[in-house]
């Protein structure tokens, strides 16, 4: 059993895609261990992010992380990092619609900086983000 962190971005909250977004991966088998509605500060937005500090599009993915609310969740299941990763799709929503059309950030994002959703992308990363996010108390058994 694996678990991952997943953040519904404020573009795909703001559009109303929530329930939907959450409803497939409970279809997909997964187990939601936690879950929370929050906005990010800037602060909190650079460090959760700041495996990216130098990458150029650093300073315009916090101003998004922190232009609204978003849901962040943990999931767990068997190769959970990788079936998530799967199911959201590539980074860049347009390319998404089509080599992924069914994915999440095909059917939510708008492009590759508006994606709609977060995951982690490997153990360490899921090891780094969960409990940035949440406290051991927030995680059901
Ligand atoms: P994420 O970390 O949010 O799950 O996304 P990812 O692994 O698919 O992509 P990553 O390379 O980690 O980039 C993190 C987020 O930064 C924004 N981005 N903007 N304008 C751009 O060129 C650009 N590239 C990346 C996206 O919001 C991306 O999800
Ligand atoms: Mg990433």
């Amino acid at each position: 059993m694996e678990r991952t962190l997943i953040i519904i971005k404020p573009d795909a909250f703001q559009k109303g895609a929530t329930g939907k977004i959450i409803d497939r991966f409970i279809e997909e088998g997964f187990r939601i261990l936690a879950m929370k509605l929050f906005r990010f500060s800037k602060e909190q937005a650079e460090k959760f992010y700041i495996v990216h500090k130098d990458r150029p599009f650093y300073s315009e993915l916090v101003e998004f992380m922190t232009s609204g609310p978003v849901v962040a969740c943990v999931l767990e299941g068997e190769n959970a990092i990788k079936r998530v990763r799967d199911i959201i799709g590539p980074t860049d929503s347009e390319e998404a619609r089509r080599v992924a059309p069914s994915s999440i950030r095909a059917l939510f994002g708008t492009d590759k900086g508006k994606n709609a959703i977060h995951a982690s992308d490997s153990k360490e990363s899921a090891d780094y983000e969960i409990p940035f996010i949440f406290s051991r108390l927030e995680l059901v058994e």
